[in-house]
């Protein structure tokens, strides 16, 4: 596939054939993965658009946007970082975690090979200079969640500055207090960089604008309760994926149009599978964009996913910020208590986790629950021992599947697959 070049790409100073080869590969791959789905609502076009484009229009109107209001953009790799103080101050928030193995070359040259997939793609991406996300960004911020992410912002500020945001691993009085300083001194951080002065009435309408996104994605999210599901997981997945990239209040209104398109179907009693189809949930690590891995599997056996709690799906949105208060130390203390609700495998003990994906296993009437960790992802990995015996005790079952970027191991994936889905279909 041919791709046209953006001329800004070579002022960002990206390798322009290999972003090429990438972007070539992308355009095969997509219309294998999800053209071919029967019955896609019709709202999927803006997303499939917006995937095609993926390193040209949105980076290019976050120039033009930084052009014409001087706003400053902002990289992050975590869902603890609140975009409503970088929306506040102006600037532009963008997620860079990284979802392809296409980039493990380039971070292989720096990094050891045996660590999380998704940290060896994002560094790779910025070493090889193949991300015109990262070539945009003013400045990234990373958090002390786990320790290969931990180590690897030392190593990434070497070529881009890089804060980092020191995220508690426990949820008490003290923790909560670390975490208000924390996401203080990133306010401080922001007005520095961005000369400007956080308000209270610019904080308020950060804060709905990010919760304006999260109620459309927990209404998507709503419609895939129904029996039969009005969209397949591959398409909700995409949706919650692209909420990193694109513009967040156009992002929102398109989210909420396939809403309404869903929520005739579920009237209707319309889906986009039978009835008696295996229906899986899915818990456990991020799904970065192109990472369709698993569920491209599951809904290619026969099957359809019905929920994700993860990053990209779940986790980010479930929780919304209070707008009530009118201060800004009561906003901030709104912020802080949001995000302290996220239950990631780093925090410990971290029950509220297993107790939320037995609830949602249930709300999304799923047969059972894929356990899927990235490979060397030990939080993740390790709180599986837990997980496991809660929801067998609960009576659902679980599979796990730890994989990474590559295509070596899906034929055994699906193996696994048929047989646990055959198996909670009896
Ligand atoms: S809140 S899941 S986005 S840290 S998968 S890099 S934990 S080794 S991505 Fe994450 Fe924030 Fe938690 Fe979510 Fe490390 Fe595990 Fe890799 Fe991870």
């Amino acid at each position: 596939m041919t791709v046209d070049r953006y001329p800004m790409w070579e002022s960002l100073g990206i390798d322009l054939e290999r972003n090429d080869e990438f972007l070539g590969m992308l355009g095969v791959v997509y219309p294998e993965v999800y053209l071919s789905q029967p019955n896609r609502p019709k709202g999927m076009a803006y997303f499939d658009g917006a995937t095609f484009d993926i390193h040209g229009a949105p980076i290019q109107e976050m120039l033009d946007e930084k052009k014409k209001t001087d706003a400053q953009i902002v990289g992050t790799f975590c869902i603890y970082v609140p975009d409503e103080v970088i929306l506040a101050l102006g600037g532009i928030p963008v997620g860079l975690c990284g979802g392809s193995s296409y980039s493990f070359p380039d971070a292989d040259k720096t990094l050891p090979r045996n660590i999380c997939p998704l940290i060896r793609s994002y560094v790779g991406f910025k070493m090889g200079k193949l991300s015109p996300f990262f070539e945009c960004c003013d400045f990234l911020v990373g958090e002390t969640t786990c320790d290969a992410k931990k180590k690897t912002w030392e190593i990434l500020d070497e070529v881009q500055p890089t804060y980092v945001m020191e995220l508690p691993q426990r949820k008490g009085e003290i923790d909560r207090q670390l975490w208000r300083d924390e996401i203080v001194n990133f306010i401080k951080k922001t007005e520095d960089t961005s000369g400007k002065r956080l308000t209270v009435e610019a904080l308020k309408e950060g804060i709905q604008r990010v919760n304006g996104k999260r109620k459309a994605l927990k209404r998507l999210y709503e419609t895939r309760k129904a029996l039969p599901p009005p969209i397949s997981g591959k398409d909700a997945l995409l949706i919650s994926q692209l909420a990193f990239y694109d513009q967040i209040d156009r992002f929102t209104e398109k989210v909420n149009a396939v809403c309404d398109e869903l929520e005739a179907r579920v009237k209707k009693g319309d889906g986009v599978i039978g009835k008696d189809a295996p229906r899986l949930f899915i818990s456990g690590t991020p799904q970065v964009i192109p990472n369709w891995k698993v569920h491209h599997i599951v809904e290619s056996s026969g099957g359809v996913v019905v929920g994700e709690e993860t990053c990209t799906g779940i986790r980010y949105f479930n929780d919304l910020v209070d707008e009530s208060p009118a201060t800004l130390d009561g906003l901030i203390d709104a912020l802080v208590d949001r995000y302290l609700s996220i239950n990631c495998s780093c925090f410990t003990p971290n029950d509220m986790r297993i107790d939320q994906v037995i609830q949602w296993a249930k709300e999304y009437r799923a047969d059972g629950v894929i356990y899927y960790v990235l490979q060397f992802c030990h939080a993740y990995n390790v709180e599986y021992v837990k997980m496991e015996r809660a929801l067998k005790e609960a009576g659902i079952p679980v599979l796990k599947i730890e994989s990474d970027y590559g295509d070596e191991d899906t034929g055994q994936i699906k193996t696994r697959i048929e047989a646990f889905m055959e198996q909670i279909s009896q």
